[in-house]
């Protein structure tokens, strides 16, 4: 085995030199980043719940003292003093129990290897197989490894192979903190501590396989000699789901130990390969096939454009989520599921204002719906502590979540005035109903979605008051996230009420449960007391440089390329701003042009979110300059997105960029090739999603519509935007020409009792 010629992988001629140029593996629960060294491997480990930190009470006591006069000095214009008093009673500083997302510890293979030169080093990610491989040349002998963290099985592998059985060397377990390592009883050896802060206990369990030569264990280390090849199996496992980690382990063990290596590895590929591939995206032709991943980013840095690394670091968006988001783990963090620090960035938490939400924006549409399962889970275990800190923060019914949380289900931490925001649990509850409309699933729509979503409404219901200048029906102390402004005092501050992307939130909160609640026939009388409420948010403001305002009055900004965009949440990922509001539109793009004349869309994340608006305003070179930025600015060797540092959601955030720039979908239909940059003339996707549940293949040539076939999974009435009056529409199903109304630009048909459309242009 080599280095293989896989349509999408990453591929590199060294080893990796840091962390940052290591390739990920992962099950969802176990990950690894692996470095590829020739003579020493290692694998920086982790295990998705393994936090410092534990449950723990941040104590609410006198923010409901202080929240009618916060909101009267408000309301009086009183920003500094309103500011104050908000600082001195409404923040709770940060408590160390909140905790960190922490390393597992590393697996170092050191080998005894000839002392000659190295050929035809290869390492490479091969997505689609899910397998990391590194192969080299030695003294006539060939080197190769692979590495794989299967699903079904639960087991991290790494296979060792030799062309002759030559194959020395020893494995260990490290980990700078709290560990006791041992050896096991077989070949083995089992690493067991518990994490800092009453954290969680682990273990991690390491069994050994030769294939001719020998094994032993002494003190911490296997070694092996004389072998042909060497099979490493790792589980790993902590209290936050077992009382018995390492009990667990061994069982997995046993059952992995069971299995050949080239089973156990062919029921990994065709487990991964159930979700990959599902979808395929072509953006034209491939100019450097022979160069390596980090090459061509750097020829990208220097200008030149590349199709295939863009396509590429779509696919790899979806490898990702795969990689850190299965069904029974916690969802995807702001690293995925790969960290190495014991105090990484913000945590490594769930950041609820933008972060968490943008990982999970291309599961839909990239064909990949049940990796959102982590993140539902996730919601329904907020809705007591969420409930909680309605009522004892504010007095109210519902769920009230702000800018963070994490594995402990924390709700409170507010850290400063500028956090103090309360629409996480609205805009994650979108998701819930993003996902009834892709998929369908009603039955968790009426068991989970809706009844988060309603906790979610009942919260605003309560806490939204009346402004008392304008009758509008406001939230807050609010914030939009993370910025701050002048105010006419003179304060900066960044404390208001419902500035506009609360009011959007809110907006589209009520929408959704009003639709959901009439889908399910449920509610009545609240339904009809959401469009009361609804009615009475405050409108769309345009400011005085034509922008939409990003708040309640036309303050003044201070940090005018601020890397959040939040009051264009309404565009996307919300959808209450459309073509249909052109005047609103205008502003917005007038909100985004400011943003970036002054240096917006700096971190991955928000230039992420970039690609997105400018997709649904309709501009694919916009859309397509900020992807090229993403990969010239904020992508590491390893395509891992970079804030700086290292934060997987601009990989989410851009993959779903680049789709959405090729279809979009609303309840007025799908709309095709909405944003297609110049760039991308020719190219096709299979397997794309859209709202309804459709799904959609289709080819362009020229920049215009070939081919399309939709496959109906709800039997939905189905519309399609595209300029097709250039073209002879008709619409054909198993050979019979279904009745279209052929509209302006659209075309229409009933889905009901077929499958397959292919539409003929
Ligand atoms: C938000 C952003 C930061 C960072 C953090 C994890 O607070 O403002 O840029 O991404 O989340």
């Amino acid at each position: 085995m080599t280095a293989t010629r896989s349509k999408w992988r990453l591929w590199y001629n060294q080893p990796a030199e840091d962390w940052n140029e290591a390739l990920p593996v992962g099950n969802g629960k176990m990950g690894a980043m692996v470095f590829g060294g020739i003579v020493e491997e290692r694998l920086a480990l982790n295990e998705d719940s393994l936090w410092s930190g534990k449950p723990h009470d941040d104590g609410n006591t006198g923010v409901l003292q202080s929240l009618e006069e916060v909101r009267g000095l408000l309301f009086a214009g009183k920003y500094a003093e309103a500011h104050a008093l908000a600082e001195q009673r409404m923040v709770t500083p940060n408590n160390p129990h909140y905790g960190n997302y922490h390393p597992l510890g590393d697996m170092y293979i050191q080998l005894e290897l000839p002392d000659s030169e190295v050929s035809d080093y290869c390492r490479e990610l091969d997505l689609n197989e899910a397998v990391c491989r590194t192969s080299y040349r030695m003294d006539g002998v060939q080197y190769t490894r692979e590495v794989i963290s299967s699903f079904p099985d639960q087991v991290l592998v790494v296979r060792l192979e030799a062309s002759h059985p030559v194959l020395k060397g020893s494995v260990q377990l490290n980990r700078e903190r709290g560990v006791v390592v041992n050896a096991a009883e077989s070949q083995g050896l089992i690493m067991q501590g518990i994490a800092d802060l009453e954290g969680v206990g682990f273990a991690a369990t390491l069994e050994v396989r030769t294939e001719q030569g020998s094994c032993y264990t002494a003190n911490d280390l296997v070694f092996f000699e004389d072998c042909q090849a060497v099979t490493i199996y790792l589980s790993a496992s902590t209290t936050y789901r077992y009382a018995e980690p390492q009990q667990v382990n061994e069982q997995v063990l046993q059952r992995a130990l069971q299995q050949q290596w080239k089973d156990l590895k062919q029921t990994h590929i065709a487990d991964y390969q159930k979700l990959f591939n599902r979808m395929e995206l072509d953006l034209g032709a491939d100019k450097y096939p022979s160069l390596p991943t980090d090459e061509r980013l750097t020829l990208v840095k220097e200008g030149k454009d590349d199709v295939y690394l863009t396509a590429l670091y779509v696919q790899y968006g979806r490898y990702l989520l795969i990689a850190s988001s299965r069904p029974g783990t916690l969802p995807a963090n702001l690293q995925g599921i790969w960290n190495e620090s014991y105090t990484p960035p913000w945590f490594s938490d769930y950041t609820i204002n933008i972060n968490t939400q943008m990982n999970y924006w291309h599961a839909e549409t990239c064909n990949l719906s049940e990796l959102q399962e982590p993140l539902f889970d996730l919601l329904d275990a907020l809705i007591e502590p969420g409930r909680e800190t309605a009522r004892s923060r504010y007095d109210c019914a519902g769920i009230a979540l702000s800018t963070r949380t994490n594995p402990w289900f924390n709700t409170s931490l507010r850290a400063t005035s500028s956090l103090l925001w309360q629409d996480g649990a609205a805009w994650l509850s979108r998701h819930y109903w993003e996902h009834y409309l892709f998929t369908g699933n009603r039955q968790l729509l009426e068991q989970r979605g809706y009844p988060f979503m309603k906790e979610a409404a009942l919260f605003y219901i309560d806490f939204m008051v009346e402004h008392p200048k304008y009758g509008w029906l406001v939230s807050g102390p609010a914030t939009s996230p993370e910025n701050r402004f002048r105010a006419l005092d003179g304060t900066i501050t960044a404390l208001d009420m419902s500035p506009t992307m609360t009011v959007q939130i809110i907006d589209d909160l009520f929408d959704n449960c009003i639709r959901a609640s009439e889908e399910l026939g449920l509610d009545v009388d609240f339904r009809e007391l959401l469009r009361q409420k609804r009615a009475k948010l405050p409108p769309m403001q345009i400011g005085k440089h034509g922008q939409l305002q990003e708040w309640l009055e036309d303050h003044e900004e201070i940090e005018l390329g601020h890397r959040h965009v939040s009051h264009l949440f309404g565009l996307f990922p919300g959808h209450s701003i459309s073509e249909e509001k052109p005047e609103l539109l205008h502003a917005v793009k007038i909100a985004l042009d400011r943003r970036l004349q002054y240096g917006g869309g700096h971190t991955g994340w928000s230039c992420a979110w970039i690609i997105n608006l400018w997709a649904h305003l309709g501009d694919g070179d916009k859309a397509k300059s900020f992807m090229d930025m993403i990969l010239t600015k904020s992508t590491y060797n390893n395509l891992f997105d970079t804030h700086p540092p290292f934060q997987i959601d601009g990989n989410f955030g851009a993959a779903a960029g680049v789709i959405e720039m090729l279809v979009q979908s609303d309840e007025k239909g799908i709309r095709l090739l909405p944003a297609l940059p110049t760039a991308w003339s020719t190219g096709s996707i299979q397997g794309v999603r859209a709202r309804g549940g459709f799904e959609l293949s289709m080819q362009w040539a020229s920049g215009k519509l070939s081919s399309l076939v939709i496959t109906s999974q709800l039997g939905k009435r189905c519309s399609i935007q595209y300029p097709f009056q250039t073209y002879d529409a008709r619409v054909f199903c198993d050979e019979v020409q279904v009745a279209a109304e052929l509209n302006e630009g659209s075309i229409s048909f009933d889905t009901e009792g077929y499958k397959t459309y292919t539409l003929k242009l």
